[in-house]
């Protein structure tokens, strides 16, 4: 049986000097509660301090799980998929400054609302065909950065395309960029998987990143997904990724790792 290895997403935002040592604070209190590792969502990677990045990790003992990519559409509107070329031109471009700090931190870059939605004007064939070129060429380009990325599926409610582990794996096969792997999210699963233990046994060998999140986006326990039972049938499937917990910290950010790690932890 693999060991996995447990991480927490953490923002990274704005301009400002102070959110490197906001950060450090958080990074600390998670190697306190027994993280391996962080992932950092940050909306803007030209500005962001590799060096300092670097060095906040290795005072926290912590390492780079992955680099999050959502705010770009989140925040600045930007997506992969928009109708308008020039935005997703600056998606793409974007995507590849993802995919350079990525290299540079040695972690993997996810793909997930940065893909973002098809209108109905384009609709649903031409976005697939959009998406499947966009992921080949950045997938060439991963390549020589030596960097993984992890297309995620997201659920209904937030994206029209791409809601399950099978759709994702349609995707990649159809981009021809082997390469890429599946991010596995439970709090996606929960609302579209017929059956967790299911889906991570169908689509194990291509899952490369997981988000933990309860049913209402808590921590592990906080809800009533059966960790559990997706832990082994990860660890099953052979799985020795990082299992990243990306949640609402609630009731406060310290007690959601201490129970998060409470969860998970006794399971990896
Ligand atoms: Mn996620």
């Amino acid at each position: 049986m693999s060991k996995l290895k447990l991480a927490v997403a953490f923002p990274l935002v704005g301009k400002s000097e102070f959110k490197y040592e906001g950060l450090l604070r958080r990074m600390k209190r998670a190697a306190r509660n027994q993280f391996d590792g962080v992932e950092l969502h940050i909306d803007q990677p030209r500005n962001a301090d590799t060096k300092r990045i670097k060095n906040l990790a290795r005072t926290a003992k912590l390492e780079i799980a992955a680099i999050g990519t959502g705010m770009t559409y989140t925040k600045y509107g930007l997506s992969l998929l928009d109708d308008r070329i020039e935005i997703r031109r600056a998606a793409y471009e974007t995507t590849r400054q993802y995919i350079k700090l990525g290299s540079e931190l040695g972690a993997g870059v996810v793909l997930a609302l940065i893909r973002g939605r098809y209108s109905a004007r384009s609709g649903r064939a031409k976005a697939e065909e959009r998406l499947s070129r966009v992921l080949r060429v950045l997938a060439l380009y991963a390549e020589t950065r030596k960097v993984s990325l992890f297309l995620e599926p997201i659920n209904r409610y937030e994206l029209n395309l791409i809601h399950t582990l099978t759709e994702a794996t349609e995707m990649i096969k159809k981009s021809g960029a082997s390469g890429i792997r599946i991010l596995a999210d439970t709090f996606h699963m929960n609302i579209e998987e017929s059956s967790f233990v299911k889906a991570i046994r169908a689509s194990g060998r291509h899952i490369g990143h997981v988000h933990l999140a309860d049913c209402n986006r808590g921590a592990p326990g906080q809800g009533h997904i059966d960790f559990r039972g997706i832990l082994n049938a990860l660890k099953a499937s052979g799985y020795a990724g990082w299992v990243s917990a990306e949640i609402v910290f609630k009731p406060d950010e310290a007690r959601a790792l201490a129970q998060t790690s409470r969860t998970v932890r006794p399971l990896l």
